[in-house]
């Protein structure tokens, strides 16, 4: 078993202590943050003495690593998570109790470090996780943002962003380490060297500014295992010191220019979701935290090895989507310029060392970046990359004689641009997709003509989720009984045994347990519901929940849409009988994505007319949770009832979050997209919702230029009606233009998009008989427990950990360690 992290008395001392020591309080002094931050760095004590000791193991055993990059790491906060994973969550519980400190509010105390957008950097985070539980090597690499993810507000309806300074009142887990420090350059020109004596050419970049990338590292606590990996997260400062050196010399212009790149590179995470936008700035960022992890991974290996051509027996590199593919570029940049290494040796080893996970296939959210832009701020980087470019099209053109199509296809540099998902597919020996339905779409559609050439490197990984931070610590009373069930708390490590729950699907004890578990989570949603937003909703209603980042192709339009056909209905026929509802929303909108905003507006319009409208007795709430972030998610998915993953089918890679209400018992009302198609494999069609056009039907009417909204439009008057509302000005206190684009949006072509784009029209009614069927199947309590609790006993295949096992095996080959 596992030896005890905490003596309790020592531990309340150790609070005590840093009470004092830190803001010169006793513990009844000190304010609810100061308590965290005294019981955060109590923790961190305890974790940094694993993290000595897994570090040292890994120098002694030398395994080959994974180093996990990525733009965005979602981690969502700390404290408790860490002490989940130290299995010390209920001492420390207890001893904070005994000291008159309630634990959940100290949590709350922490920001949630909001370093991603959505599903991308909360997999990258739950791949982490899993990495330390399973004890494999694992670097994660990113950038440590001053400012992530906006915090959103709800002012009038609309959404408002604010900035959310996470570190101001510093960061009890987190470890500078200076000597670790890499410079990274920009821009200027390079200068070709011929040297008479080697007969070699150098390349020598002059007239460059550069910043000093300086490493924070961040714990990363394995469940039950003493394994403490890291996450290094990259901060950037001014390499001139601005006083002493420029100023004096009088290059004061570039001291400031130096001491400006370095405060805007980190300043600001991108909040575009699944979108591109192909501002020089980003691609900084990336250089960034690549060049520099590369330089740090590079010197950590020549401390211990000579021979570069063994590289890839030590490392490994993934590439989280294409945002850090130059990764594939300053490697070859590294091992040519700085190492000496011919073209053919480095390519070999860069080609072993690099792999590549995509993330979608939607069109806008494909990288390329435009070369003047490009080659003026990476300049040798560029040059690389066209060497690169014009090996490969050698390979093109004899593998395709004469087919000048596949050239134009294919290339990495075409038209102006340089195309970072072809680059990460040339260079990387492995290319994943996110769930099986979404790998065979870039099989055969989107990546066609690569896999036809390189049918090897393509493969599936299926995501998955920690149930660690979204089951344990988001749900303890589920959590407590799954344990006393099976007997067992092996779930925290092998979720496959949830299936052993099955066998309490038909006993009514059993069943009523866990609906009043499910009753108890829904009562607390309930409460965070009226503090934050000041709605009352009963917790008896069906909590129908859609949380995700706002997006036209995820659909919220469509669930709003029916719900105000639900209000129709009522209103029209107030006889008839209606299980009361909550439709429970969360999403932010990337700042400057018109539509998306307007939908949130509706979504809120809508609320603001049903939930004051006395007339229909409570039957119809809905509720737009302000600011949906990972610490009220775990809140969310524990107390919801029906998950909602109705998103255009093919347009969805994975999806994570229907995992993770499945977890939670809530079957899933979706489309046959992304890994809902797995999910319903598991659990069986009878305990999901599935409705809706599928990804073929989807992609044939979008090569045959779509469908026409208006045969939905005149033949079906409910849709007609709900479509009029938009303009007719009742959910916009008369106002006929409010939503006029939205309206526009589903009828007409607009901005050289198809009507409709998204298949709402056309998905509407079967969406409704869906929802019709979850009435029915929830009016019978016991048929919906079974549902519920299958879902729960089903989950087993989406945890990360069995997604980690796969990458393990098939593409990284990580020696397992113990520590
Ligand atoms: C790119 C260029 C410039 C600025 C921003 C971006 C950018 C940022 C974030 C592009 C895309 C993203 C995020 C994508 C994302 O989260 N994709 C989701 O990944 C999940 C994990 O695999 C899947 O489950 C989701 O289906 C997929 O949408």
């Amino acid at each position: 078993m596992y030896s005890p992290r905490f003596d309790k008395r020592a531990f309340k001392h150790e609070v005590t202590e840093n009470v004092k020591t830190l803001f010169r309080k006793t513990i009844e002094e000190a304010t609810p943050q100061q308590l965290y931050q005294a019981v955060s760095y109590a923790v961190k004590e305890a974790i940094i003495d694993d993290w000595i000791a897994t570090q040292r193991t890994y120098d002694k055993e030398d395994p080959k690593m994974v180093y996990y990059m990525s733009m965005e790491f979602l981690l969502g906060r700390a404290l408790g998570n860490n002490l989940i994973n130290m299995t010390a969550y209920k001492e420390v519980k207890e001893a904070l109790d005994e000291l008159g400190i309630d634990l959940n509010l100290l949590e709350d105390q922490e920001p949630d470090p909001a370093l991603g957008n959505g599903g991308l950097g909360r997999l990258a985070a739950c791949f982490l996780d899993s990495l330390a539980t399973l004890g494999y090597a694992a670097y994660g690499c990113g950038i440590r943002y001053r400012y992530g993810m906006f915090k959103q507000k709800i002012e009038n309806g609309y959404q408002v962003e604010k900035p959310d300074n996470w570190l101001k009142n510093g960061n009890p887990f987190e470890l500078r380490r200076p000597e670790y420090a890499k410079e990274v350059r920009f821009g200027g020109n390079i200068r070709v060297e011929y040297d008479d004596k080697t007969g070699k050419t150098h390349f020598v970049q002059e007239n460059y500014e550069s910043v000093l990338a300086v490493p924070y590292d961040y714990p990363i606590v394995g469940y039950n295992n003493h394994v403490v990996n890291t996450l290094r997260i990259w901060d950037a400062e001014p390499i001139v010191d601005f006083q002493l050196e420029s100023f004096d010399r009088g290059d004061y212009h570039k001291a400031v220019e130096q001491q400006n790149l370095a405060k805007n590179i980190v300043e600001v995470l991108y909040p575009n979701d699944n979108h591109y936008a192909g501002k020089e700035l980003r691609l900084k960022q990336q250089y960034f935290f690549v060049s520099a992890s590369l330089q740090a991974a590079v010197a950590k290996y020549k401390r211990k090895h000579d021979d570069l051509m063994k590289l890839p027996e030590k490392m490994v590199i993934q590439m989280n989507d294409t945002h850090p593919t130059v990764a594939v570029a300053e490697l070859m940049r590294i091992l040519l310029d700085e190492e000496d290494l011919g073209w053919n040796e480095a390519w070999e080893i860069t080609t072993k060392v690099c792999a590549y996970t995509n993330h979608t296939i939607m069109a806008e959210a494909l990288e390329k970046w435009p070369i003047d832009l490009f080659s003026r701020l990476l300049p040798r980087v560029y040059q690389i990359i066209q060497e690169i470019d014009r090996r490969f099209l050698i390979q093109v053109r004899e593998q395709y004689p004469g087919d000048e199509n596949k050239v134009r296809k294919m290339a990495i540099l075409r038209d102006g641009q340089v195309r970072m998902a072809n680059m990460a597919i040339v260079a990387g020996f492995s290319v994943n997709g996110v769930a099986r339905l979404h790998t065979e779409i870039l099989k055969h559609q989107e990546l066609r003509d690569f896999y036809e050439m390189m049918p090897q490197k393509f493969n599936n990984k299926t995501n998955g989720i920690t149930q660690r931070r979204f089951l344990m610590h988001g749900n303890p009373l589920l959590s407590d009984w799954v344990t006393e069930k099976l007997g067992t708390k092996d779930w925290a490590t092998d979720l496959s045994l949830m299936s052993g729950l099955k066998k309490w699907a038909d006993d009514k004890e059993a069943l009523k347990e866990f609906m009043d578990i499910k009753y108890r989570n829904k009562e607390r949603l309930a409460k965070y519901i009226l503090e934050h937003n000041g709605v009352e909703v009963d917790p008896r209603s069906i909590f129908d929940v859609q949380v995700k980042r706002l997006h036209e192709y995820k659909r919220q339009l469509l669930n709003i849409l029916h719900v105000m056909y639900l209000y129709n209905q009522i209103k029209e026929h107030p006889e008839k009988s209606f299980y009361p509802r909550t439709f429970i929303f969360g999403a932010k909108a990337s700042a400057g994505y018109i539509r998306a905003k307007q939908i949130i507006k509706l979504i809120n319009s809508v609320a603001e007319v049903v939930n004051n409208d006395r007339s229909i007795n409570g039957k119809l709430k809905v509720v737009f949770i302000e600011d949906y972030k990972v610490s009220n998610a775990e809140i969310i998915f524990a107390a919801a009832d029906v998950s909602e993953q109705i998103s255009t089918a093919s347009k969805e890679a994975s999806g994570t979050g229907n995992m993770k209400f499945m977890l939670n018992g809530a079957p899933t009302l979706g489309t046959m997209d992304g890994a809902n198609v797995e999910i319903v494999e598991e659990v069986g069609i009878e305990n999901a919702f599935i409705f809706g056009l599928s990804s073929d039907e989807v992609i044939n009417f979008e090569n045959n230029g779509g469908y026409d909204p208006y045969e939905i439009y005149n033949g079906d008057p409910d849709v007609r009606r709900v479509v009029e509302q938009l303009v007719d000005g009742t959910y916009s206190h008369g106002d006929h233009e409010m939503y006029r684009d939205l309206y526009n949006s589903l009828l007409k072509p607009t901005d050289g998009n198809r009507a409709d784009m998204y298949f709402i029209l056309k998905d509407f009614r079967a969406y409704a008989q869906a929802q019709e069927r979850v009435e029915a199947a929830y009016r019978d309590r016991d048929r919906w427990a079974k549902m519920a609790l299958l879902n729960t006993a089903c989950c087993g295949k989406f945890s990360s950990d069995r997604t980690i096992r796969e990458y393990v095996d098939e593409i990284w080959h990580l020696d397992h360690i113990e520590v």
